[in-house]
């Protein structure tokens, strides 16, 4: 059994809306920053009968069984029968970026156990085609997803902004509720494509967010940093608050951590808040500030985790069966 661990990366751009469907390529790039202490770790081994993918204990079935097989066709073809354990150490689809990680140690995994020796831009552009975000999981540190322009999508795929030993910074992550969201990523994409009249503004104007941000890593400005992605989040949420029917992921709770955040901001601390398909708040701020951040949102939000920035993917050696 070949066994891969991967993190989950936050984007500090976001990714929302694809240019092509089939190939999972995205309208706009994205730039993210890999965490720690989250992990999904994923066996893949062909000493099986049958196609069975165990996720947290449970049987894959339906729609996320022919996912999780597909994907597979798609890093081997007329490969044989697999086996798939896969556990995250954090909740799943709440959010959390878990898909990023999923799929990467999934694709990292099943790319080992086939015995091929992929670059890490070809992992990701694979594990790009099972779900967008992961293909942002296969580097430590700050990571961007080039839009691309090549119809076959091969040079859409994640590139290494700078390492995990760059920029020590934190992100808060406060869970509102960590219960899996009503509408996933897929579906409020596409929905918000074909009726938010914001969709094209929103892609229109990512270039210089996706500019400001990649700079602002490269010269550590935070402050440079946190503006870009509020920016980008609350253009994000826009075009899904304006979709029809609407997708309003965030909660009162939400709308409360981030006027939390802001309140810190006027006080003097360099704190900047982010959120994703989820009503959970996750907020960047330095090492230093972490421990105030989480004791002001503990007021109101009972699980309140800090975590740090985290590395690439890796290959356990020797796993057990
Ligand atoms: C991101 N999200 O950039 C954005 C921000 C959620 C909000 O990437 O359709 O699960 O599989 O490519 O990767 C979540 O979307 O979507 C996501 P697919 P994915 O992190």
């Amino acid at each position: 059994m070949a066994v891969a661990i991967a993190h989950p990366n936050i984007a500090l751009v976001k990714y929302w809306g694809k240019r092509d469907r089939e190939l999972n390529l995205p309208a706009t790039g994205s730039i993210s920053m890999t965490l720690d202490t989250f992990h999904t770790r994923t066996g893949v081994t062909w000493d099986t009968e049958h196609d069975v993918a165990t996720l947290n204990g449970q049987v894959a079935t339906g729609h996320v069984h022919e996912r999780i097989f597909r994907h597979l066709d798609l890093i081997t073809p007329g490969r044989p029968p697999t086996r798939v354990v896969s556990e995250n150490n954090f909740p799943t689809a709440a959010g959390l970026a878990s898909s990023s990680s999923a799929f990467a140690a999934l694709t990292m995994a099943a790319a080992a156990e086939a015995g091929e020796l992929f670059s890490p831009e070809r992992l990701s552009e694979l594990a790009r085609q099972g779900s967008g975000s992961a293909c942002r999981s296969f580097w430590g540190g700050f990571v961007e997803w080039r839009r691309g322009i090549a119809s076959d999508g091969s040079d859409s795929h994640g590139t290494h902004i700078a390492p995990r030993d760059h920029w020590d910074l934190r992100m808060v992550v406060a869970i509102v509720d960590d219960g899996p969201k009503k509408i996933g990523s897929r579906e409020g994409m596409i929905r918000t494509m074909e009726t938010s009249p914001m969709y094209q503004a929103w892609v229109a104007s990512a270039a210089s967010d996706l500019n400001q941000a990649r700079q602002a890593i490269l010269e550590r400005d935070l402050d440079a940093l946190g503006r870009a992605m509020e920016r980008s989040t609350l253009k994000m949420h826009a075009t899904m608050l304006t979709s029809d029917p609407p997708i309003r992921y965030w909660k009162s709770t939400s709308v409360w951590a981030m006027d939390a955040v802001e309140k810190l901001r006027d006080a003097g601390v360099s704190a900047w808040w982010t959120m994703d398909a989820g009503p959970n708040v996750k907020i960047l701020c330095r090492p230093q500030d972490a421990e105030r951040v989480a004791r002001r949102l503990r007021t109101l939000i009972d699980k309140v985790v800090i975590v740090g920035v985290g590395p690439g993917p890796s290959l356990l050696e020797d796993a057990e069966r």
